[in-house]
């Protein structure tokens, strides 16, 4: 499409982060995350958690970047908990499945939907051959918790990305390993500006179908999560020719290490590329494709493993930070608390990133501790949408933060939120009343109409 037929060039990105829900909790649930698996049974503070990420929202809103919202899911499934066999009332389904089947009610109460980066593969319509916002909801078909998600993702999407003439919504990808899909935590678009053409660099761990594929590296303790064939579909899905497309294979030495997702090793931005010299199996191939198909030089910012182990980009979450454009050009990185507490981490973040030639000019520094528990940081609780201003005028629901919005919003949460949340505890009634009425009230404040399945009856 021609600049005369898109008129519209003040294309921004806009971060929609999840809100945590009020069943926020830790029950260890994710194999091959680190800080899931060590930290599974310790008690959860769900009003903190979500206070901490309004906060961040709040800050991003404040410093100029266009900042989203998105609804937390209902929480216990009860729906998922009757599909397992689970019969008779809401307290006697609850009681059955803490009493025979405790890890599956931790499952069915995680607030997993949170890490919203999860949540979606986003292509902006400066990519799409049809001029349109391309959104495939993934299907997290690699752990129970979160499979649980896609179907209420994909209505809230529809429900904000409402208008068809700009926006496209696809199908989930088929909930099975061959086309396992974890979003756009895989998916990173790097261009000269938000509003340019973009390429599109997918990452995946492994190959489901192929001659041979079963000789390719693969990682030895944890699972890979995306298929190369998942990536390829999404791809497909959005009408992205080869020439703009990118598939690369994650190391799996990484993934060992506890890299479930590229988010947690590498992020982009614009033509900058942070990345950890462990991201990709084949890091020159990656970056020869990149400069291939861009039209504009990239801009690999390379972080070797002398600076950073795998052991403290993991522990640190130093890449799955926000990197986001500033109108003078310079970028601005926002990590997680826990990189200041990592001595050579921070030292990088001095030396290597601030010093260094690149764009990025500023380091900001945000807790969110109660998520990054749970192996989530400020990367995996957004997931960015490049919007142009008619795309953002055409938006339903009220997503985009204001100071009114968020002051509403922790209203709410101090109003339904609990502050402590054990274990033990999700299997108490009052926990999933609680809850109804707080989201009930919740598609209230946001204006997004009937999305849970206890309002569709
Ligand atoms: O899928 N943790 C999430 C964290 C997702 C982070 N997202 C990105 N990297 N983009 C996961 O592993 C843990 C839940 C628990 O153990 O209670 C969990 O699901």
């Amino acid at each position: 499409m021609s600049d005369q037929q898109r008129p519209d060039r003040d294309y921004r990105e806009v971060n929609f982060d999840g809100l945590v829900g009020p069943t926020h909790n830790y029950a260890g649930l994710a194999l091959g995350n680190v800080a899931s698996m060590s930290h599974g049974g310790l008690v959860a503070n769900p009003r903190e958690a979500a206070l901490q990420g309004l906060a961040k929202m709040k800050a991003l809103m404040d410093a100029g970047y266009l900042q989203g919202v998105l609804p937390p899911q209902q929480r216990p499934d009860l729906g998922a908990l009757r599909a397992l066999g689970f019969t008779g009332s809401d307290e006697r389904v609850l009681a059955r499945a803490a009493g025979d089947a405790p890890q599956i009610l931790r499952a069915v109460c995680s607030a997993s939907s949170m890490w919203t980066a999860n949540a979606a593969t986003v292509t902006p319509s400066p990519d799409a051959p049809d001029g349109r916002v391309h959104f495939t909801p993934a299907n997290l078909q690699s752990s129970f918790h979160r499979f649980l998600e896609p179907a209420t993702t994909g209505r809230v999407l529809a429900a904000i990305f409402r208008d068809e003439a700009r926006f496209a919504h696809h199908p989930v990808l088929p909930a099975t390993p061959a086309f396992s899909d974890e979003g756009a935590a895989n998916h990173t678009r790097l261009a000269g500006g938000h509003g340019d053409a973009g390429v599109h660099l997918f990452v995946y761990g492994r190959e489901a179908f192929g001659w041979g594929s079963e000789t390719l590296p693969a990682p030895k303790r944890f699972p890979a999560r995306q298929t190369l064939e998942a990536s390829q579909a999404v791809a497909r899905q959005h009408g992205l020719a080869e020439s703009q497309t990118v598939f690369a294979q994650q190391h799996p030495e990484a993934i060992d290490a506890g890299v479930f997702h590229n988010d947690v090793i590498a992020v982009g931005n614009g033509p900058v590329l942070l990345y950890h010299e462990m991201a990709f199996l084949d890091e020159a191939g990656t970056l020869e494709a990149l400069r291939e198909r861009m039209s504009t030089p990239l801009i690999p910012v390379r972080i070797p493993l002398e600076a950073v182990s795998l052991e403290d980009a993991v522990g640190s979450y130093l890449f799955n930070s926000q990197l986001l454009s500033n109108p003078d050009g310079s970028m601005t990185l926002v990590v997680p608390g826990e990189c200041q507490e990592n001595e050579s981490v921070w030292r990088t973040v001095q030396d290597h990133l601030l010093a260094g030639a690149n764009p990025i000019g500023e380091v900001v520094v945000k807790d969110v501790k109660q998520s990054m528990r749970n192996g989530g940081g400020p990367a995996c609780l957004r997931l960015r949408v490049v919007l142009g201003a008619e795309e953002r005028g055409a938006l339903a629901g009220r997503v985009l933060l204001d100071d009114a919005l968020h002051g509403e919003l922790t209203a709410w949460v101090e109003r339904h939120y609990r502050d402590r949340l054990a274990p033990e505890d999700l299997a108490d009634p009052a926990l999933a009343r609680e809850t109804l009425v707080a989201l009930d009230e919740l598609s209230g404040i946001l204006e997004i109409g009937s999305v849970y399945p206890f309002q569709l009856g």
